[in-house]
């Protein structure tokens, strides 16, 4: 009842801004140019529409622009360039999304996580309107993505994602982010965390001040995916939109190993397009965010993280794993 499910909106949101290091720009490409998606039309009868969100373009870019063209608010690092970024990611999910179409976004860098979810939390108020279609969100990720600008250590945007799409974190006095509305906001009471081993202690107690839900890996080891995923799913509710945002470091660096942030002791391969089975049987995933590629990681090692990212995006579409 959600989405079209024929139609497929990709996003290349090529943008590595909100990260320490350059590289996950590259992503997006990479994972088009391995021809995923042409596999994905043929037998997913999908059509899939192409938007390419360029770093240097449409995006903005922080490498140009001087420390004194953009500089730290808060200790937010790039914070103009990222906000503008995310709002044009934001606009172009927004846009998708309205339409009823499914919206997979392909980053880039996980700062972009504020515009895919206040992109898909304010189409959904408008398509559905009040809280009964409100969006449920599933992290995926090693990290917790909660740091405020108070908190970050890193001042890093792609660590606070989760903090600026449900208004956790506000950038006061200097304008950045106050393109963020109410109406953009995603609830905290609807997300849920899985994948999680690299957390800032600060990071903890926002997770327990606001009661936010977490599946950590060694609940995962505890208890096994399939129980994580049944917990999660219940959670979340029967008749919910669901936006998954997966972050390619929550697999394990055997599986992953070319990306910005690898932690030891991840999902394995199987266990993470286990989340995505799981994710396409509810019938309800409206949008899904694959980010944090980054080719300049590990060159060598780059197909393998491809290869897995295109099996978890397979599997959240609903392509068997033999097709793989
Ligand atoms: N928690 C750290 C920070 O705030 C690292 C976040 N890094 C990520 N997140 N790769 O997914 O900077
Ligand atoms: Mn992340
Ligand atoms: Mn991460
Ligand atoms: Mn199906």
């Amino acid at each position: 009842f959600l989405t079209d499910h024929s139609c497929l909106a990709i996003i290349a949101a090529r943008f590595s801004c909100g990260a320490p290091r350059g590289g996950a720009e590259l992503g997006p490409g990479a994972l088009i140019d391995s021809r995923i998606f042409s596999v994905i039309q043929s037998k997913g009868s999908y059509v899939c529409s192409f938007d390419n969100l360029s770093q240097d373009k449409s995006l903005g870019n922080a490498i140009e622009s001087s420390d004194d063209s953009d500089p730290d608010v808060d200790g937010m690092k790039s914070p103009r360039t990222v906000s503008l970024a995310a709002k044009r990611v934001s606009e172009c999910v927004y846009a998708h999304a309205r339409q009823g179409r499914f919206v997979m976004t392909l980053g880039g860098d996980h700062s972009m996580g504020i515009g895919t979810l206040t992109g898909s939390a304010r189409a959904l108020r408008e398509r559905f309107g009040g809280t009964s279609a409100e969006l449920s969100v599933l992290w995926v990720d090693a990290h917790a993505d909660i740091n405020t600008p108070e908190t970050s250590l890193s001042g890093r945007i792609h660590g606070m994602p989760v903090a600026f799409a449900s208004g956790l974190a506000k950038s006061r006095g200097k304008n950045v982010f106050d393109w963020i509305t109410e109406t953009h906001l995603i609830n905290l009471k609807k997300f849920v965390y899985i994948g999680l081993r690299d957390v800032d202690e600060a990071e903890e107690n926002l997770i327990k001040e606001n009661g936010i839900k977490a599946f950590t890996m060694d609940d995962v080891r505890r208890q096994g995916i399939q129980t994580i995923m049944d917990l999660a799913l219940e959670y979340l509710g029967d008749r919910t939109p669901i936006h998954v945002s997966y972050d390619i470091d929550s697999l394990d660096p055997e599986w992953a190993p070319s990306t910005g942030f690898p932690v030891t002791r991840g999902l394995s391969l199987e266990e993470g397009i286990y989340i995505s089975h799981r994710l396409h049987k509810t019938g309800n995933l409206i949008a899904m965010d694959l980010v944090e590629i980054n080719p300049l990681i590990q060159p060598s090692k780059l197909g393998k993280t491809l290869e897995s990212a295109a099996s978890v995006i397979k599997s959240a579409l609903g392509i068997d794993r033999e097709d793989i």
